[in-house]
C-alpha cells in the first residue's frame, strides 16, 4: 500500500474548502455565500449525473412524451431547471431566480428569502444534448442591497456588479469554473469521492491566441468590423500565422476552450439578429465576468460587456470574448468603423 500517495490524496482541496478558506478572509462574512454554493453544486452533480445517464435512462426527447409505463418523459433542460430551482430555493439565501427556461423571475417566497439574486442558464448548449457533445451550466449572482422591497431592478443589474459568476461542463470530465471576484479557480469532479477537487488555481487566459470561435454560416449577414476580424485571421496582413478555427456551438464548451488555450469567442450582431443570440444575464455576463478576472476582456461591439444595463430579463447582446490583445484588435475595428460615420 502507497501511504505516502494515500495521504497526497487525503489533503484536497475541495470546492468547499476552497470557500471556507476564502470566507475565512472576511471576518464579517457569516458563510451565507458557502452555503448558497453547495446548493449549486448540489444542482451541478445532479445534472452530470442526468447527463450521463441519459441514453440509459432515455432521458432523451422531447418533454410531454410518453415512455412504456405511460410516465411523461422530461427533456433534460426541463429536469435540470426544476433541479435547480429547488436546490437554490432550499438553501435559503436567495430572494429571485432568473432561469433561461422560466418566462418570468421566481420571487422566492419570504419564509425562505436570502440575500441573493441568482441567474443561471440550467442547461445551455441544448442542441447538443443529443449527440454527447459538451454542455453545460452558467450562473451569476448578485447580492441585494435593499431587503424591502423586492423587484425585478435587482436583478436588472450591469454585470459589474455580481459578487460571483461560473459554469459546469459536463463533458468527458464534470468542470466547474468559478470566480468570486478575487480571480478565476477550476474544479474537477471526482465520481469516484463525489467531490469538485481544485485542479486549475487562478486560471490566467493567454494574452493573445491562436484560435477564434465563431458561427461563421452567419458571415453574410455579418457586419464590416467581424467581416474585416475575420478575414484577417484567415489571411493575416502582418505576416504572422493565421489562426485556427474551432466552433462546437455549446457556449460553455467554447468558452471553457478559450480560457484555457486563449483565443477569441464571438456571437456577433447580424442582419438578422441585431442583438445577436446570446442572453445578457445568464450566458454573456457569468462569461465576460470570468474573462476579466481571467484577464482576457469582453466587448459587445459597442462598449464593455460587464457595463451593459439590461433592460429586461431575457434581453440578448453581441459579444465578443477572450484574450486581452484579441479583444483589442475587435475593439479598434469597430472604432474605426465609428469614427468613419
Ligand atoms: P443552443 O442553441 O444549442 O442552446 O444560447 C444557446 C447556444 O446553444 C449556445 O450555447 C451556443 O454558443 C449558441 O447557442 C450556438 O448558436 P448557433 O447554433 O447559432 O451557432
Amino acid at each position: 500500500m502507497d501511504h505516502a500517495a494515500d495521504a497526497h490524496r487525503t489533503d484536497l482541496m475541495t470546492i468547499t474548502r476552497h470557500v471556507l478558506n476564502e470566507q475565512s478572509k472576511h471576518s464579517e462574512s457569516r458563510g451565507d455565500f458557502t452555503i448558497l454554493l453547495n446548493h449549486i453544486v448540489l444542482g451541478c452533480k445532479f445534472v452530470c449525473s442526468s447527463v450521463n445517464k441519459a441514453g440509459l435512462a432515455k432521458l432523451l426527447g422531447l418533454a410531454g412524451e410518453t415512455n412504456v409505463q405511460g410516465e411523461e418523459q422530461k427533456k433534460l433542460d426541463v429536469i435540470s431547471n426544476e433541479v435547480f430551482i429547488k436546490a437554490l430555493i432550499s438553501s435559503g439565501r436567495t430572494c429571485i431566480l432568473v432561469s433561461e427556461e422560466d418566462e418570468e423571475a421566481t420571487f422566492v417566497e419570504p419564509a425562505l428569502r436570502g440575500k441573493y439574486c441568482v441567474v443561471f442558464d440550467p442547461l445551455d448548449g441544448s442542441s447538443n444534448i443529443d449527440c454527447g457533445v459538451s454542455i453545460g451550466t452558467i450562473f451569476g449572482v448578485y447580492m441585494l442591497k435593499d431587503f424591502k422591497e423586492l423587484t425585478l431592478d435587482d436583478v436588472l443589474q450591469p454585470g459589474k456588479n455580481m459578487v460571483a459568476a461560473g459554469y459546469c461542463m459536463y463533458g468527458s470530465s464534470c468542470n466547474l469554473v468559478l470566480s468570486t471576484g478575487t480571480g478565476v479557480n477550476g474544479f474537477t469532479l471526482d465520481p469516484s469521492l463525489g467531490e469538485f477537487i481544485l485542479t486549475h488555481r487562478d486560471i490566467k487566459i493567454p494574452k493573445k491566441g491562436k484560435i477564434y470561435s465563431v458561427n461563421e454560416g452567419n458571415a453574410k449577414n455579418w457586419d464590416g468590423p467581424t467581416t474585416k476580424y475575420v478575414e484577417n485571421c484567415k489571411f493575416p496582413k502582418d505576416g504572422s500565422s493565421p489562426k485556427s478555427l474551432r466552433y462546437i456551438g455549446s457556449m460553455v464548451a467554447d468558452v471553457h476552450r478559450t480560457l484555457l488555450y486563449g483565443g477569441i469567442f464571438m456571437y456577433p450582431a447580424d442582419k438578422k439578429s441585431p442583438n445577436g443570440k446570446l442572453r445578457v444575464l445568464y450566458e454573456v455576463f457569468p462569461m465576460s465576468f470570468l474573462m476579466e478576472q481571467a484577464g482576457g476582456q469582453a466587448f459587445t461591439g459597442k462598449q464593455r460587456a460587464l457595463d451593459v444595463v439590461p433592460k429586461k430579463i431575457h434581453d440578448r447582446s453581441p459579444i465578443f470574448l477572450g484574450s486581452y490583445d484579441d479583444v483589442e484588435e475587435i475593439k479598434a475595428l469597430y472604432a474605426a468603423e465609428e469614427n468613419k460615420e
